[in-house]
């Protein structure tokens, strides 16, 4: 049996699947930061005066070879259309994204997750980077995919790519090998003409742009209890708890599964509502095609129509964990709310809380016993009412080689508690 943990633990884990997430007590000192401290990143405490890369350079100045690797290993390009090396990826992942003391969770990837989250258009096989034990096993990975990133108030286009899925093996941990991974990615990405990087993590770095807490609500909150991640509050009973987190059968508002058909309206929806945020991706519509696939097992787009024309949209995806000793759970279904966007003006707020509360109701039919949502977006407007509890993860936002004023992540800035306020983070990494 998994050991007890409350679920705002749960959460963290399966929000950040990060470890040695540190408090600003107890970040590192800049200068202990041997890596990062010769990394064109925004120092702690730096005074932002104007905005801007922090440095300047050519492709020319990129050296044309990979960084050497210590001996015995190898660099190699994970080839995601070959199932034996897709089947590599998820294993590496599988046993060693998240650490988990009581090791009783695991990220439950699909090859189709995957192909979903590391192949959008434009994609290059060159930065799906792992490292291989000479011929052999793969240990290491991490992955860039393109993105233009936009900063409203200045009007800004970046050029730019989203790191994830960092991960080396556990047993060659600590051995600097994340800062090699990291700058043959850069160089890579550099070659291609692109200076700038966005990525997020649970780790104090320097410096976040700006941090954002992680919710949860529960759908399924008797499965959370069995499986050992939730627990029954002093003073209530399980049915009272039950009680608590049931949704209605039907969404309310007339929310159908989105369709081909709804495409171009959406993309019209969502890229003008996306201007609201301070920091958003810019997509093409092939891009957002991707992203809001209407046939995947993973993104699950819903749009409302009224009067032939399409009002709202929102979407999430699909990330369950293998539940590991345990007698009556292997797995916990787990859903991230993605983009969304609505035409309402008047009301707005009400409308997204709707639009939210159906969001949720059509989580079931997937099987999803946790909803989870950062605090970026516009929803802290809805957190509450919707029942979505504060976790105790909170997830930092990064740019490379980019200078930035900070970004109001959802949240107080001292007592960290969500807070509403307009603009924010749009951008959702997944
Ligand atoms: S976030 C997901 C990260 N993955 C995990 O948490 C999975 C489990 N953990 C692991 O696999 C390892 O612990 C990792 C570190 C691989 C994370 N982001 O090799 P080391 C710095 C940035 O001895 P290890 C995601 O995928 C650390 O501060 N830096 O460490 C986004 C230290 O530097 P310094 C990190 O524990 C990734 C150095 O590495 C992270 O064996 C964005 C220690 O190296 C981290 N998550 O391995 C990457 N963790 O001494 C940046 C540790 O200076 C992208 N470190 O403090 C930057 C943009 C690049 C492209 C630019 C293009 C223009």
């Amino acid at each position: 049996m998994a050991d007890k943990k409350s679920i705002e633990e749960l959460i963290k884990l399966i929000s950040s699947g990060r470890i040695g997430e540190l408090n600003e007590e107890q970040k590192k000192q800049m200068e202990d930061h041997k890596f990062w401290k010769t990394q064109p990143v925004t120092k702690y405490d730096e005074k932002i005066i104007q905005e801007g890369p922090i440095e300047n350079k050519t492709v020319d100045d990129i050296p044309n070879d990979p960084l050497p690797l210590i001996d015995g290993f190898e660099w190699c390009e994970v080839d995601l259309d070959d199932e034996e090396q897709l089947e590599e990826l998820y294993q590496l992942l599988y046993e060693n994204y998240v650490e988990d003391q009581s090791a009783s969770l695991r990220f439950k990837y699909s090859h189709e997750f995957f192909k979903w989250a590391l192949k959008p258009p434009g994609y290059r096989k060159d930065w799906h980077l792992g490292v291989r034990v000479k011929g052999g096993k793969l240990v290491a990975f991490i992955a860039g995919t393109p993105c233009d990133l936009k900063l409203t108030k200045t009007g800004k286009t970046l050029k730019s790519v989203e790191i994830n899925f960092l991960n080396i093996h556990k047993k060659l941990r600590s051995k600097r090998l994340a800062p090699v991974l990291i700058k043959e990615i850069t160089r890579r990405v550099n070659k291609q003409d692109i200076w700038q990087a966005l990525y997020t993590g649970g780790q104090v770095l320097p410096s976040p742009i700006s941090t954002c807490r992680y919710t949860h609500r529960p759908i399924n909150w008797l499965k959370l209890l069995e499986t050992g991640f939730s627990h029954l509050p002093p003073g209530k009973t399980k049915s009272e708890m039950v009680a608590t987190y049931t949704l209605p059968k039907e969404p309310l508002l007339g929310l159908r599964p989105m369709e081909d058909k709804d495409f171009d309206e959406v993309f019209d929806l969502f890229t003008s509502f996306q201007e609201k945020y301070e920091i958003i991706q810019i997509f093409t519509k092939e891009e957002l095609k991707h992203w809001l696939n209407t046939k995947s097992n993973v993104i699950k787009p819903y749009v409302i129509e009224k009067d032939g024309k399409i009002t709202d949209f929102v979407s999430y995806y699909l990330l369950p964990f293998t539940v590991l000793d345990n007698d009556q759970h292997n797995e916990l279904g787990v859903a991230y709310l993605y983009y969304y966007a609505t035409n309402a003006e008047e009301n707005y707020e009400q409308r997204l809380k709707s639009l939210i509360k159906d969001t949720l109701i059509t989580s079931k039919e997937f099987g999803v016993d946790v909803f989870n949502c950062l605090t970026s977006q516009d929803n802290p407007l809805f957190i509450e009412e919707c029942k979505f509890g504060d976790g105790d993860g909170f997830l930092n936002y990064y740019l490379f080689n980019y200078k930035t004023f900070p970004i109001h992540g959802g949240i107080n800035a001292k007592t960290r508690e969500v807070e509403n306020k307009d603009g924010g983070i749009g951008t959702v990494l997944l």
